[in-house]
């Protein structure tokens, strides 16, 4: 099932708050940034200087609509390894990005010892997820339970792809966190493939949001290549949850516009015609082109977004790259009691 809306994104949806147009366009440098700073992962990955890519585009109007619906500072935001576009809005820089992508000590998600695309950052409230899919999202649930507990109105957010939302997990964690009106959001961002496997052979429904009733919470599926839709409906699950109303299930329908990773092969399993057609949901030229029909973004204003957000990947590729190595001795460091 495709729900990819024909929507132009001014016709609002109900309810939809006036964005002003500074917030349009940094909504919008925030998708651009996180697609430059991919691409240019990619290229290292290529070049033989980072190990490892999983990207985030396709994705981005997903995360960073949903990203603009949180309050930086307060609310914990829980992401996968997909997550680029959620973590740049939450506060993280395209400095600190790349010092996970060259493993330096500096990294501030592991100080160059997990994979990149782990995403973790205490100062932004930024928890990192392990390499077995799904378990961040349990990490929410227990995140959300003690913000109960303490009585706090922060909300923890946390994103996963559709292939995840078949792991035990997420089912003990969206039960959990319906049981005691706990203020979590699940974000499923759904790109239908789960590596190779299509979303068919995953599970016998079509939308992911229909499991959110199994659960009693709400579950709305909403085009995920639509940032002002994802924001929208994520603007109305956080004052949910902040009301002490409970969670809520949202399946970001969106596309994966790469491999699953720098180590997949996807001609494989996907046609050329697939991948031309997926090409027609690209986020990024979406909203590019709406801010252009409504008069918030000229050619020059273009460019010179395109010029700065080039040279501030430039930058931090630069200085992730000269910036030093952990030391050998420190290799055992967290790995045993001292
Ligand atoms: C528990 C577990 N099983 C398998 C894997 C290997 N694996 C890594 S990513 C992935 C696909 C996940 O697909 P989905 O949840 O749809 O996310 P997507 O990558 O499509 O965004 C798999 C099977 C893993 N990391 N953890
Ligand atoms: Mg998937």
């Amino acid at each position: 099932m495709t729900l990819f809306t024909e929507r132009s994104l001014h016709e609002s949806v109900e309810g939809e708050p006036e964005l002003s147009p500074e917030t349009l366009l940094d909504i919008y440098r925030f998708m651009a940034l996180a697609r430059a700073l991919d691409e240019r992962m990619w290229i290292l990955n290529r070049a033989g200087k980072a190990p490892f890519v999983i990207s985030c585009q396709g994705h981005e109007a997903a995360q960073v609509g949903s990203a603009f619906a949180l309050t930086k500072g307060k609310d914990f935001t829980l992401p996968y390894y997909r997550g680029l576009a959620s973590v740049l809005v939450m506060g993280m820089t395209p400095l600190d990005v790349m010092l996970a992508v060259f493993a330096r000590v500096a990294d501030p998600s592991s100080g160059g010892r997990q994979m990149p695309a782990h995403y973790g950052n205490r100062k932004h409230k930024i928890v990192t997820q392990s390499s077995p899919v799904g378990t961040q999202i349990a990490h929410a649930t227990g995140i959300g339970l003690a913000e109960k507990i303490k009585g706090g109105d922060a909300v923890a957010w946390t994103s996963f792809g559709e292939g995840t939302s078949s792991q035990g997990d997420f089912h003990e964690s969206l039960n959990l966190a319906a049981v005691h009106k706990l203020p979590v959001i699940f974000q499923c961002e759904n790109n239908e493939y789960a590596i190779s496997v299509p979303q068919r052979l995953q599970m016998a429904i079509s939308s992911v949001a229909d499991r959110g009733s199994g659960y009693g919470m709400p579950g709305i599926a909403v085009d995920g290549t639509d940032v002002l839709a994802v924001y929208e409906v994520t603007r109305a699950a956080v004052e949910r949850a902040r009301r002490g109303d409970g969670p809520t299930l949202i399946e970001s329908r969106v596309v994966r516009l790469t491999a699953h990773s720098s180590d997949d092969n996807e001609r494989t399993y996907r046609s050329s015609t697939e991948l031309k057609a997926l090409r027609q949901h690209d986020p990024v030229v979406r909203f590019g082109a709406y801010l252009h029909e409504i008069g918030v973004l000229d050619e020059a204003q273009e460019k010179q977004l395109r010029e700065s957000i080039a040279a501030e990947v430039e930058e931090a590729t630069d200085q992730a790259e000269q910036s030093a190595v952990p030391e050998p001795e420190t290799l055992f460091d967290h790995v045993y009691a001292q």
